[in-house]
């Protein structure tokens, strides 16, 4: 690599009056913004684990009330980017939420694409723009960007979730705000998770009727599942295990039956099994990934790094970096969630598999 010219070369008289007049040299940053072959990426590997996190958050829910917090979280805030920034990658926002019995997060819509994995409790609920969806572990619930959402708790126990929003991107394209709303009535025409087992969906998306005019004006209809209950997700990566028994990497993509594209616009949402005593190889891909352990144990290895991952564990992987998942039972199958940046990578153009 040729060297460039540096700050130090130019006189400092000159640098002063370049900076007088908000102007930059580009050669000494040149390489530091296009580094030769592989980007520079700011995003560690990561690992939190469950049990890290869940005694303080429950202590977070004893010292502030949610009336306070509106949304009561512990971030998972990559170290790469300072933990100021609170991101997980560059695109990725990770959070724990905690709500407690009784308790309720007002209603309020957002910019960020945000989506809630299910960790731990019974009881509680999401109002995704007037759709009721109960809570229940390992369900995927979709919040999409504009949509009305608040959180509800009828339960006994305390409820923990994951959240993963795409934050980071929307806050530094200056487009990221809030409003908040009045509580939603829940209508009864429609539940998160009539198009969830995509073989067979309604059949009003595609008919003009005026009932269906009006659910196609609604910001629900490019929207059809907003629930994808764990059950169809592991029953289908159950099935394809029997019907692939030489495949090693088992997984299912959460899409828009709609569309059959990504479940939302800018992050890809998967869930993966290893079988018991396998590795599953992930190619060397350019989004960053994060993954979450739903059931079993694992060890994750990205690059040099190892991860012991207990149920409830959170990893992040950087970018353009071999991923291997490690299934350390010998008798049960491991289940895990993953979120990536692959649709927001395809759209810009620049996604990439190296191997
Ligand atoms: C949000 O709206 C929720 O609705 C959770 O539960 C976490 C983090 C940043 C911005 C909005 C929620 C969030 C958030």
């Amino acid at each position: 690599m040729n060297d460039l010219g540096r700050l130090e070369d130019l006189p400092e008289a000159y640098r002063h009056d370049l900076r007088a007049k908000n102007l930059v040299p580009l050669w000494p940053s040149l390489r530091g913004v296009l580094p030769p072959h592989i980007p520079t990426r700011q995003t560690a590997a990561t690992h939190w684990a469950y049990q890290d996190i869940k005694p303080l958050l429950l202590q977070a829910g004893a010292l502030t009330p949610i009336e306070k917090a509106e949304r009561r979280v512990l971030v998972l805030a990559n170290p790469g980017h300072t933990l100021e920034k609170m991101q997980a990658s560059a695109a990725m926002y990770l959070g724990m939420q905690l709500l407690l019995p009784g308790e309720w997060a007002p209603s309020h819509r957002h910019t960020p694409n945000a989506v809630r994995m299910v960790v731990e409790g019974e009881g509680a609920y999401t109002t995704v723009q007037g759709v009721h969806c109960p809570m229940v572990r390992g369900d995927l619930i979709l919040t999409p960007t504009g949509l009305w959402h608040e959180h509800g708790h009828d339960g006994t126990e305390p409820v923990i979730w994951l959240d993963v929003l795409d934050l980071p991107l929307i806050y530094y394209t200056e487009t990221s705000y809030h409003i908040n709303g009045d509580k939603q009535d829940v209508s009864s025409a429609q539940s998160g998770t009539d198009y969830a087992v995509g073989s067979v969906v309604p059949m009003h998306v595609f008919e003009a009727t005026a009932a269906d005019n009006a659910h196609r004006d609604s910001p629900l209809a490019s929207y059809p599942i907003l629930r994808y209950p764990w059950v169809v997700a592991r029953d289908t990566l159950l099935a394809l295990a029997q019907s692939a028994p030489d495949q090693k990497v088992l997984q299912v993509v959460y899409t828009n039956p709609q569309t059959g594209g990504d479940a939302q616009n800018i992050l890809g949402f998967y869930a993966l099994m290893v079988r018991p005593g396998e590795t599953a190889q992930l190619p060397v891909c350019s989004p960053a990934r994060v993954l979450h352990q739903i059931e079993g144990e694992t060890e994750v290895v990205i690059a040099d790094q190892t991860f012991a991952m207990e149920a409830a564990d959170t990893c992040c992987a950087p970018g353009y970096t071999p991923v291997a998942i490690r299934n350390t039972s010998t008798t049960t199958p491991a289940f895990l969630f993953m979120a990536d940046e692959a649709p927001l990578h395809r759209k810009l153009g620049v996604y990439e598999r190296r191997a």
